[in-house]
């Protein structure tokens, strides 16, 4: 099924034309509906519009836009000229995006204004631009690709935090529409369309670009990630029928309803849940608000889209479910041999849509990929019922929101504050199973009060509140603490015996600090000042017993 001769963005725009699509919706966002006839006629001038501006077939652009028509329209245009669409979070820090634009050698980016600037004007398109050019302009024909010619790009954090970039390729979208969207989803024209996921990661292209462009049916697109009463409207204003979240948002959702928000889930026929493990019991609670079956699956973007899958006709709450049909997993040691029957083991996956290789990186692509297998980084265990149970990320990556995080990229920001000795990130679980990034700091002597800590950890600075919903209290709190702590050596002291102003004042410190330099899902939601960090004999960091909340 992966094998397919012709260029993606032109395969859907005949699939339409011979299914008689071109009429029904394919995205709404605000107030606004666009046809699928109208995004793909207006992507293939589009595309003549990117070949005006010297994108040529193999060349990379950057495309760092909200969620959108235009993205859709943009991206399928890119596709057209057979150049190399570059998907990047446009609310990633300059700096972030300009490791990705230099990474991928990007010839041209198309962005939101005011972003960008370092492309200059002949070789950046604003998206409103790109669109009023493109409305005017002559279709352009389509490149021939073949279904292993480089389609687009998705960079994903590596262990040492450098993000890596994924190529995925003209044939693996079909693949992944095929297996997950139509044989196990069973998603047809009339269904709508909902992922809190953005379309610059796997899952969120997958649900919302992907599947609707290749089932004739439609997706809401929403400019930011929408929270739980943007998900309760929307999901009755279009009466929406699959939505697609993750763990931590289905919570939030469940949390909202003791505030008394009006919900109308009556179309929702499917929720799908992937990105994270999903807290015991809250897939129940999903399902009951819901009153439609809650689908936990794991995939990742080297894949492309899920691997492992629950299904409408097989659903066992608590597991990722079976393998996708058309992929094939097996569970590995540690030497990369078959664990035995009912043990633990690293998930392995091989199938249609698995990725080449990563970017400019032929010895961590030698590392990942093997004899066309995956090492997905990813422990499980496999039920007798045939299931897997997913037990959490086996390198030292953190996975939060459904979004993979480096440890070290924010423990690195945090430890140049003048008062941090030590410091460490893990992703920590609340009460009510969601998890959060914590950071675990030693202060430095110069910061340390003077009545010590107790001897395992002793000031819990914060309650697990949402960094993002208290960062305005706290950039002016930290500023408050901030000069509270000032020494003459221009150094952060705490002042002696009051612990508590200490640790209150650091923790907003850092998280003004993180707020600065990261991404706001890097930013951690609890900050606990610790006396020591757990380590192993030779000084390794034990960071599973961090994970574990109880440090
Ligand atoms: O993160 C995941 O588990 C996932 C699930 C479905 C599609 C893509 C991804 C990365």
């Amino acid at each position: 099924a992966a094998h397919r001769p012709g260029n993606l963005a032109a395969d859907l725009a005949g699939l339409a034309e011979r299914h008689g699509w071109t009429a029904r919706a394919a995205f709404y966002q605000d107030h606004q509906v666009w046809t699928h006839g109208e995004v793909h006629d207006l992507a293939a001038r589009a595309a003549t519009v990117l070949a005006d501006h010297g994108v040529r077939p193999g060349d990379r652009v950057l495309l760092a836009l909200p969620d959108s028509p235009a993205w859709a329209v943009a991206f399928l245009a890119i596709a057209r000229l057979g150049a190399v669409a570059v998907l990047v979070n446009p609310e990633l820090p300059a700096a972030d995006r300009a490791f990705m634009a230099d990474d991928s050698e990007a010839a041209v980016c198309v962005t939101g204004p005011g972003a960008e600037d370092r492309f200059g004007p002949d070789r950046r398109l604003y998206a409103d631009q790109l669109l009023a050019l493109a409305r005017t302009a002559a279709p352009a024909e389509p490149c021939p690709a073949a279904s292993d010619t480089p389609l687009y790009i998705q960079y994903t954090s590596g262990t040492t935090g450098r993000p890596k970039g994924v190529v995925h390729c003209h044939g693996d979208p079909e693949a992944y529409y095929e297996f997950v969207g139509r044989r196990l989803l069973r998603i047809g024209p009339d269904d709508v369309t909902l992922s809190v996921s953005k379309l610059y990661f796997a899952y969120g292209f997958g649900n919302a670009f992907v599947f609707p462009l290749f089932s004739g049916s439609a997706a809401v697109l929403a400019a930011r990630r929408p929270g739980p009463a943007a998900v309760d409207e929307l999901v009755a204003r279009h009466r929406v029928t699959l939505l697609y979240s993750v763990p931590s948002a289905y919570a939030a959702l469940l949390a909202d309803r003791a505030v008394g928000h009006a919900a109308c889930f009556a179309s929702v026929r499917a929720a799908v849940s992937a990105g994270e493990r999903m807290p015991a019991g809250l897939g129940e609670r999903v399902t009951e608000l819901l009153g439609a079956p809650v689908l936990e699956q794991i995939g990742s973007t080297e894949v492309g889209h899920a691997f492992c899958a629950n299904s409408l006709a097989h659903n066992t709450p608590g597991t990722v479910g079976r393998p996708v049909p058309g992929y094939e997993v097996e569970l590995r040691d540690d030497a990369g041999r078959p664990v035995a029957p009912g043990g633990t083991g690293e998930l392995w996956v091989r199938g249609p849509s698995l990725t080449p290789g990563y970017l400019n990186l032929p010895e961590e692509t030698a590392r990942a990929l093997s004899g066309g297998w995956l090492a997905t980084r990813d422990r499980a265990r496999r039920e007798p019922d045939g299931t897997y149970r997913h037990l959490g990320r086996a390198d030292d990556m953190e996975m939060v929101g459904g979004i993979t995080v480096a440890p070290q990229e924010v423990e690195t920001v945090l430890g140049a504050h003048p008062a941090v000795r030590e410091v460490a990130v893990a992703a920590v679980a609340d009460d009510r199973g969601v998890t959060g990034l914590r950071a675990y700091v030693v202060m430095s002597a110069l910061a340390e009060p003077s009545a010590p800590a107790e001897s395992s950890g002793a000031v819990e600075s914060s309650g697990a509140v949402d960094a993002t919903e208290r960062a305005a209290q706290a950039d002016q709190r930290a500023a408050q603490a901030g000069q509270g702590m000032r020494t003459d050596h221009g150094r952060q002291r705490a002042e002696p015996g009051r612990p508590e102003a200490t640790a209150d004042g650091l923790e907003e410190a850092l998280l003004s600090l993180a707020r600065r330099h990261l991404a706001a899902f890097k930013v951690p939601r609890t900050v606990r000042v610790v006396t020591s960090l757990p380590r192993t004999a030779t000084g390794k960091l034990r960071r599973h017993l961090l994970r574990q909340g109880s440090w």
